[in-house]
């Protein structure tokens, strides 16, 4: 037989052997979850990955991450395990690098994110709404915000960066601690250190005296305890209790100067993959899964101040006139953010928080 021949034999086995194998189940990113991976969507099959990337910045311990978990659970359980979320905490996935993972989800490297609104900022500007200082005088302006069509407006910009938004979520109100001495002026704030995540958070501490530093958050702990920093912010019940931050600082101020929400979003092109049915029944999961997030995220608001007070810490509650100054001083930041963000989307929000007063 000649070398010519004996390939194209070759090349025939080859072929019939790959084609025989096709629905065997053999490895590959977009392989069907065993036999149960298939999904009819108008009579055609649909293949689904065996599993579905999720992530979060914080730990499954925070309201947060449950909030992650109970999607992914609900999302087993509505599409009849057909699609299979994996929750990846502590943005593992993102070596720490909690500001990378919206454009991981824009380029499909990552499937779905439940994420702040601070980290999504730097991928998509117009997100940065949420962090205009003071925005939200309280929880009730937030739930009008979110479930008006301001924040459906908002979520829909997504689309823009190659991805669908299925809700919001809470991270909530943040607040101030520190090591040094307690806050109840921008005087008090003069030269601290404070750890803080973007931009538009190194702008407000600047206007407030303070010295900020942009730090990821899992670095955060360490850099308290070993005095690299004297104070960050974050929510209460959210943030600072299941983290323990109690063990590393004394004083905390609740000035609800920022809210900050999370997003629940998947890249485009996977929800486009799902058949009209699956996508309800993940909507449906995101839907339920969010109202559990910010339920368990209030849940204990009131006793979370007295729960730091019995660990040590000293907490401060600013009056209305004790936080006048510090909203007149971060003015010149939400004027200069509000540009930044688009100020039809400013102004969409404020008159929803207007409507509220
Ligand atoms: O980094 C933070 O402070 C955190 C956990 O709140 C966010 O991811 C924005």
């Amino acid at each position: 037989m000649s070398k010519k021949l004996l390939r194209f034999l070759a090349a025939g086995m080859l072929l019939i052997l790959v084609l025989s194998c096709v629905g065997c189940g053999g490895g590959g990113q977009q392989e069907p979850a065993g036999g149960e991976g298939e999904a009819e969507g108008e009579g055609e099959e649909v293949a689904l990955k065996s599993e579905y990337k999720l992530t979060m910045n914080v730990s499954t311990d925070t309201c947060w991450g449950q909030g992650g978990v109970k999607f992914a659970e609900l999302v087993n359980e509505y599409t009849g395990g057909k699609v299979n979320v994996k929750v990846y905490p502590n943005a593992q996935l993102v070596g720490g690098d909690q500001m990378r993972q919206a454009e991981m989800v824009q380029s499909g490297a990552i499937d779905f994110m439940l994420n702040s609104t601070i980290n999504i900022a730097p991928t998509i500007p117009e997100f940065d709404v949420f962090s205009l200082p003071f925005m939200f005088p309280s929880y009730e302006a937030v739930d009008a915000v979110v479930n008006s069509e301001a924040g459906e407006k908002l979520l829909d910009v997504l689309g823009n960066y190659n991805m669908v938004g299925l809700g919001y979520g809470e991270n909530g109100f943040r607040e101030l601690t520190n090591n040094v001495r307690p806050i109840k002026s921008p005087d008090d704030m003069k030269g601290l250190k404070i750890r803080v995540v973007t931009p538009i958070y190194i702008d407000i501490m600047r206007a407030l005296g303070a010295n900020p530093i942009a730090m990821n958050w899992g670095e955060v702990f360490t850099s308290l305890q070993q005095g690299v920093i004297d104070g960050q912010e974050n929510p209460v019940v959210g943030i600072i209790i299941p983290n323990k931050i109690y063990e590393v600082q004394k004083y905390m101020t609740n000035w609800h100067y920022s809210y900050d929400a999370l997003v629940l979003a998947v890249n485009k092109d996977v929800w486009e993959s799902f058949p009209a049915e699956l996508q309800e029944q993940i909507q449906r999961a995101a839907d339920d899964a969010m109202a559990y997030q910010i339920q368990i995220s209030r849940e204990g608001l009131a006793e979370g101040n007295d729960f730091l007070r019995d660990k040590g810490m000293e907490v401060t509650d600013l009056t209305p006139e004790q936080l006048a100054p510090f909203k007149e001083l971060t003015k010149p930041v939400y004027d200069e953010y509000a540009e930044k963000v688009g100020l039809d989307i400013v102004k969409a929000f404020e008159e929803v928080v207007a409507g509220m007063q």
